[in-house]
């Protein structure tokens, strides 16, 4: 164990551009909350917005804050009344906690809660840190076999859970995924865990076409430069028919038009991706063939089906992480994130000797 004093190293994005390693106080937690020993972090696409422009939407950075909520830790130290963990026990931390009072929690929605605490939205500190406290309620331990980096992927997977739960995939569905980034390949991992029988993927990057085929795609298609008509024939040749669903995953206007041609009648249309605030969509193809387009924000009760998924070895996430650095190396780490490098960059939170 290390013996210098103990110390909450912290990745702190001060101001636009500008994210600096600083030392922050240690957190200690408070009745029914558990200090996490932060393990692995994963960046996310939204980390690297806050970091390169200082806001997303209405969230605006005014004031430091810690970045990272893709994240596995290990409990250092439990809060009173704490009773389904104890120090030691190795955990994935599901970064939004609602207010638990408002009607969307009562109603069981409790991702649409507007007074949610999400970590590394502003004004909410995220986990890049050596310590953290987090409600206990909404830390996961993981079973011994699963990694620590397996537990912080448990945050995007349950993007993904949430997405295929909202397309009502069940076995035998044929999905398209549009979208070949690491949401668009949870969701064709969670498609095919879920029933799915065949999933496309389309994305404009034949680097990341590539890695999709190679972690189970039936088929691939780059759109670039397609008319979104075509490529919803492409689709259908592909598959023999037309797709039971489709879940967007890039936020691009064509790629959102592309999921409402493709559908079969009837479908369902699942937007992830967050593009622009207005899109011109063909409203009337959706509408003249019953093509139902739903929202997914976030997850709800996910976090156990991801973790399940997981630790049953239907779903491997482990291929996705790409890049490794310690948290040291937090900028060098944003910067392979920001060039896009690879999929998935994890960081290293622990205390090395
Ligand atoms: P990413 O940028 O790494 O991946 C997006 C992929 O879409 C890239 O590979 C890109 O090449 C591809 N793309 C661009 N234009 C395309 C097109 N016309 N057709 C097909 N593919 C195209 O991002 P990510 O981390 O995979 O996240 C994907 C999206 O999901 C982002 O918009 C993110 O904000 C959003 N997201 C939403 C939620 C939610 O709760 N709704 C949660 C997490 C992420
Ligand atoms: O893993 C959660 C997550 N959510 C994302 C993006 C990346 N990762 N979303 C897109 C941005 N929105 S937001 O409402 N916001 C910044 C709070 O625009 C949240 C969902
Ligand atoms: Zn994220």
């Amino acid at each position: 164990m290390p013996s210098s004093p103990d110390t909450n190293l912290s990745a702190v994005l001060q101001s636009v551009k500008n994210l600096r390693l600083e030392e922050m106080p240690i957190p200690q937690p408070g009745p029914h909350q558990v200090q996490i020993a932060i393990q692995k972090v994963g960046i996310c696409g939204s980390d690297v917005h806050f970091w390169q422009r200082g806001y997303i939407g209405d969230y605006v950075v005014k004031a430091p804050l810690v970045l990272g909520h893709e994240t596995s830790g290990i409990i250092s130290a439990v809060g009173e009344g704490v009773t389904h963990l104890k120090k030691g026990d190795r955990v994935a931390i599901e970064p939004g906690v609602p207010c638990r009072r408002c009607d969307y929690n009562k109603e069981g929605r409790y991702n649409l809660c507007s007074h949610v605490t999400f970590c590394a939205t502003p004004p909410w500190h995220g986990t890049l840190a050596r310590y953290y406290v987090h409600d206990a309620d909404f830390c996961y331990k993981l079973p011994d076999h699963v990694s620590l980096e397996e537990g912080a992927l448990c945050e995007p997977l349950s993007v993904a859970v949430h997405a295929c739960r909202r397309a009502g995939i069940v076995i035998g569905y044929n999905v398209l995924v549009c979208g070949a980034g690491p949401i668009g390949l949870v969701n064709m991992l969670s498609a095919r865990a879920m029933g799915a029988s065949k999933v496309v993927i389309t994305d404009v990057s034949e680097e990341r076409l590539k890695f999709a085929k190679e972690l189970g795609a039936d088929h691939t298609i780059n759109v670039t430069g397609k008319d979104p008509k075509a490529v919803a024939a492409l689709v259908a040749e592909c598959l023999g028919r037309q797709p039971d669903c489709a879940i967007e995953c890039s936020g691009a206007e064509t790629s959102q038009a592309l999921a409402i041609y493709s559908t079969k009648s009837g479908g369902c249309v699942v937007l992830v991706g967050m593009g622009t605030l207005e899109n011109k969509l063909p409203i009337m193809d959706a509408l003249c063939r019953e093509v139902d387009i739903r929202g997914s924000f976030r997850y709800l009760n996910c976090y156990p089906t991801a973790l399940e998924m997981v630790a049953s070895g239907r779903v491997n996430v482990k291929p996705l992480i790409t890049h490794r650095y310690a948290l040291e190396q937090a900028l060098e780490a944003f910067e392979t994130a920001r060039i896009g490098a690879g999929i998935k960059v994890m960081i290293d939170c622990s205390r090395q000797q």
